[in-house]
Parts: structure tokens; sequence; C-alpha cells
């Protein structure tokens, strides 16, 4: 088989990709090792700058996003015991839209369907072969049968734990990393969430986040440690925990119900660099990956994919190489801003001193000075609703 660009990794990265070749008559083939149902089953992310949604209603993927999404002007910080509200909008002029990442890949699924998109689920054993030539060719097997895809570019859209990266070599190849020492326990539960926006703790027990889904599906987390079990922490334990958490106002209004999902997930900041190597372009998580408590992930492997597509227009459309040699520095200056920007955020936020300690007491007077200054406020809004693309 053959096609213009062979893209591997089915999650929003390789699916948006695909979509905007497809708009552009670029011609390509979506190779994802899990099922659809998988893909589509996974609980990510949920906050969308304001230049993603405009991204996604520019290309057609707009409808049920305008729908459905709820559009939030500001966010509430809960410290000290008292929440104080960041307006975003009065701030920045602009506003996040709450739609989960479920959503964006099904609708992506869907527009992959109308336009006729190959997109080849439960492809294994993949190996990427020839990015230094200018025919590289993708080898894969489906239900038991070998098979491989010849192409002009590979997009490595497979996540952190992907195979692509390593198809660069060790001697070019530079990663940085940070691991932090706790994680994220996480809960989804079909209930209305306790405020009409988002609530970001710094407790002295440790962060916890209030976040949502829908008016009726709330998504809760809480800083928890690195090997925390979650067998050990049944539903009744984690709402006791969140309501400590957000304090006694908070908990007054918030609602709990039966899980329909809960899961613990570790920290990290990455970045690998270079983002393209030969004809072998990184997008998403496949390069960087960052803390969550920005919610920066998914926004920033759209930002990648619009700049990765231009690219691959200029080179197909125009014969012009020079977006492709440029595409790598390119992501990488917005990457580091949002690596910057996610751990500030989780180091600001989290547990990670004795709570009588001097860093402890640092932490407040920087939260304190975050509410009370229009300057540092602003800072915060303009990082949280998306650096320009
Ligand atoms: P994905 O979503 O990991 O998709 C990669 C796809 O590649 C497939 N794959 C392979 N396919 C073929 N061959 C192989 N060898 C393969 N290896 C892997 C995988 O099955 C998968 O389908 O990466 P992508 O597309 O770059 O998208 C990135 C986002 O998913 C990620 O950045 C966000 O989910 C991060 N994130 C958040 N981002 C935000 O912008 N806002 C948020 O509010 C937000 N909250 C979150 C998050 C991530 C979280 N977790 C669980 C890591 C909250 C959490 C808890
Ligand atoms: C989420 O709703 O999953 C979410 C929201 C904001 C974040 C992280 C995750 O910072």
């Amino acid at each position: 088989m053959r096609t213009q660009v062979a893209i591997v990794g089915g999650g929003p990265s390789g699916l948006l990709l695909s979509h905007l070749l497809h708009l552009q008559g670029i011609d390509s083939v979506v190779l994802e090792q899990r099922s659809r149902n998988y893909v589509e089953a996974r609980i990510r992310a949920g906050v969308l700058e304001q230049g993603t949604v405009e991204l996604l209603t520019e290309v057609g993927l707009g409808d049920r996003l305008r729908r459905e999404g709820l559009v939030h002007d500001g966010t509430q910080l809960y410290f000290g015991g008292a929440l104080h509200r960041i307006d975003f909008h009065a701030l920045t002029g602009k506003r996040v839209t709450v739609y989960g990442q479920t959503e964006i890949q099904k609708d992506l699924g869907d527009a992959r369907d109308r336009a006729g998109g190959a997109v080849i689920h439960e492809a294994e054993d993949i190996a990427i072969e020839g990015i230094e030539g200018d025919a590289p060719l993708v080898r894969y097997r489906k239900d038991g049968v070998d098979d491989a895809l010849r192409c002009d570019f590979v997009a490595g859209c497979d996540g952190f734990h992907g195979v692509s990266r390593a198809t660069i070599p060790a001697a070019v190849l530079k990663t940085y990393e940070r691991a932090y020492p706790f994680a994220w326990l996480g809960i989804l539960a079909d209930v209305p969430p306790a405020r009409d926006e988002l609530i970001y703790s710094a407790h002295d027990r440790g962060f916890a986040l209030a976040s949502m889904r829908s008016a009726t599906r709330s998504r809760y987390y809480f800083q928890s440690s690195v090997g925390e079990n979650i067998e050990d922490w049944s539903d009744d334990r984690i709402w006791e925990e969140l309501k400590i958490r957000f304090g006694p106002e908070v908990a007054a209004t918030m609602q709990t119900g039966p899980s329909i999902e809960k899961s613990v997930a570790p920290l990290r900041s990455f970045v690998a660099e270079p983002m393209r190597f030969g004809r072998l372009m990184l997008a998403g998580d496949a390069a960087h990956i960052v803390p969550p408590t920005g919610a920066k992930g998914l926004n920033l492997a759209v930002a990648d994919v619009r700049v990765l597509s231009r690219a691959l227009v200029a080179w197909f459309k125009q014969g012009r190489g020079d977006l492709v040699e440029s595409y790598s520095a390119t992501c990488l200056s917005r990457v580091w801003k949002a690596e910057r920007f996610s751990w500030w955020l989780t180091t600001l936020m989290h547990r990670l001193h004795d709570p009588a300690s001097f860093e402890r007491r640092i932490q407040l007077a920087e939260l304190e000075y975050i509410v009370g200054s229009k300057a540092a406020s602003t800072a915060l809004a303009e990082n949280y609703v998306g650096l320009p693309f």
C-alpha cells in the first residue's frame, strides 16, 4: 500500500492530522494499535483553549462542541479557607471550553468515517524504516497478516509510550524529564458539578480539582501518592477526602454518587528534541508530556498538528520544504512555554512540603499575590486560555 503520510497513532493528534490533510487533498493512512471502542472510551482531558475551539470549528468539527461544550469565563482558586475567582475573560478577552477528549475523539472518528478516511485499528508490531531517505516504510501486522505502508512522511502521533520517538537515533534525540513525587487520583460520576466553574484547591493536605464534563457529570481529582492503590479508595472515602480539600462552603453543594471510573495517574514533564528527524515528524504526547494541572496536553497536541499540517501542505502543494525544516523549532518554542506554565502551576498548587514549613508559606504568599495583583492574575489567565498559536 502507498500513501502520502503514514500516521502512527489514532488518538486526537493522529485523527486530527488525517482530517486536516484530507481537507487539503492530501492522502493519509492512520495505524492505531488499539480498538476503536478502547480509544473512544479513554477518559482524559477536559478543557479546551479558545484557539483549539476556533481551529476545530474552522475545520468543520465545531457543531457538537458548540452545542454541548460548556464555555467558562474564569476559574476558582481555593486556598487559606477562601475561594478566589480568576476572571479569564476580563483579564484576557478569552475563554475556555469544557468538552471531554472522549467527545473530540468521537467527533474526529465520525469525520474520518464520513470522508471514507483509512484508519486501521488493532495494527500490531509497528516498525518504521527509512526515515533518512525519501520513501519511508511502516511495517505492521493486522489480523495476523504482515503488511507495509510506503509513504513520503511518517507522522509519529503515538503518544508517550509509542514507538516512533525511538526511531530517532539516540545520538540525535535529546530528552528532558521531570517526574513529580505525587500522582492524581481521579473519579468520574454522574452528579452535577459543585460550582459552575472549575475549582483548583491548594489545601494543606494536598491539591484537589473539581472539574466536569456536563451539567450532570463531574470529574474530580486529588493529589495522592505515586504508589497509591485505587482498590484502597472506596467511593465514599474519595468523596470524604474531596470535601475536606474543597472546604465546608463547597462541600455543602457537592453532590456525591457512585463512580463511573476511577484511576490513579502519575505526573510527568517531558520534552524530546528535535520533533523532526528526516521524514519522521513527532506530534502531541509522542514528543512532550505536561502534568495535567494547566490542562495543556491536548491543546499542545492540537497546536502541533496545526503546524504540521501546514508544513505538509506547503511540501505537497507548493513544493516548499521550509516549513518542514522549521517544524520542530516552531513547535518547541510554544511547547517549552506550556511546559513552564504546567510545571509552575503544579509546584504552586501541590503539597510538596510540610504545612508548617517556610516553603508552604511561600506558596501561600504567591497565591495571595496572584489573586491580589492584576499583573500576576493576568499572567496565569493568559497561559491558561492559551498562548497564541
Ligand atoms: P494519545 O492520546 O496518547 O494517543 C496516542 C495513540 O497512539 C496509540 N499508540 C500506537 N498506535 C500504533 N502503534 C503503536 N506502537 C502505538 N503506541 C501507541 C495509542 O493507542 C493512542 O491511541 O496522544 P495524542 O493523540 O498526542 O493526544 C494527547 C492527549 O491525549 C493528552 O495530551 C491529554 O489527554 C492530556 N491531558 C489533558 N490535556 C488537556 O489539554 N487538557 C486537560 O484537561 C487534560 N487533562 C490529560 C488530562 C491527561 C490525563 N492522563 C490520563 C494522562 C487529564 C489526565 C488525567
Ligand atoms: C479534566 O476535566 O479532566 C481536567 C480539567 C482541568 C485540568 C486537568 C484535567 O487542569
